[in-house]
Order: structure tokens, then sequence, then C-alpha cells
């Protein structure tokens, strides 16, 4: 077993799919071990996606992150985080493969209905952003 984050994004919470989503991720196999809605603060978006900051998209990808209330969600599964890659999907909706979560859920390349951790190393450090130990049920 191991573990990974997953964010419901603003434009999901936003269209009352977040439910639906975690019924898709819960009937794919994953465990919810921790859970919370938030409006993440300007800092807390531009700390979250540090590695991106040179990109082209960063000012607009925080100023949607901290546009409406998300959902970050620790996950348990084995291969957590690779499971969760091929459940969400290509970052861009109109390249998702058919059944994922972006695909169904995604409006576009940015507003694209949630995250999923990278690698474990990552994986770790994002689910730490949201959580503290205690939280994480066994
Ligand atoms: P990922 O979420 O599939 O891992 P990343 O490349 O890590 O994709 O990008 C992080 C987030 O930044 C994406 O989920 C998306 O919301 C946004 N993003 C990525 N590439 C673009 C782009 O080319 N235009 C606009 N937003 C983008
Ligand atoms: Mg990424």
């Amino acid at each position: 077993m191991n573990q990974t984050l997953a964010i419901i994004k603003p434009d999901a919470t936003a269209s009352g799919a977040a439910g639906k989503i975690i019924a898709h991720l819960e009937s794919a196999g994953f465990r919810v071990r921790a859970l919370r809605m938030l409006t993440m603060s300007s800092a807390q978006a531009r700390s979250f996606y540090d590695v991106h900051r040179d990109r082209p998209f960063f000012e607009s990808l925080v100023a949607f992150m901290t546009s409406g209330p998300c959902i970050p969600i620790a996950l348990e599964a084995p291969d957590a985080v690779g499971e969760l890659r091929r459940a969400i999907g290509a970052t861009d909706p109109a390249e998702a493969a058919a059944g994922t979560v972006r695909r169904l859920y995604a409006e576009s390349k940015e507003r694209n209905a949630i995250h999923g951790s990278d690698s474990d190393d990552n994986a770790r450090r994002e689910i730490g952003f949201f959580f503290a130990e205690s939280e994480l049920l066994r």
C-alpha cells in the first residue's frame, strides 16, 4: 500500500462534481485517509506549485487555484501514485483517455478538475502540505 495526494480543484467544486469525483476514486480502489475543504491563499498556492514558478501559466494557475474551495484528499492504494495518475488522465482533458476524471469532468488544460502527485517523494511532500501526521487515518 502507498499513499498519494489528490486535490479536487475549484472548477470541480463549483460545478458540483466533487462528490462524483470522490465516488469515482473510491470505485477505482482508493481508500480515503484524510480529506478537508479549504480555499487556498495565494501564498499557499504559490508554495504548492513552486516547481512551476517560471512557467508562463503560473500566475493564471495561482489565480485559478485560489478562486474557490478545493478538496485535498490523501488516498491509499497499491501503487497509489501511478494508479491515481492513470485514473485522472492527461493534463489536457482533450488528450485524457476515455473514462478518466479529467476526460469526464475537466473544462480545459488549466481548469482540469483534479491534481495528482507525480512521484512518491512529491506525494509525501504534498500530503504533508495539507495534513498533519496525526490527521492521517490508519
Ligand atoms: P499535472 O497536473 O497533470 O501534473 P503539471 O504539468 O504538473 O500537470 O501542471 C500543473 C497544473 O498547471 C495542471 O494540472 C494545470 O492546472 C496547469 N497547467 C499545466 N500546463 C498548463 C498550460 O499549458 N496552460 C495552462 N495551465 C496549465
Ligand atoms: Mg504535476
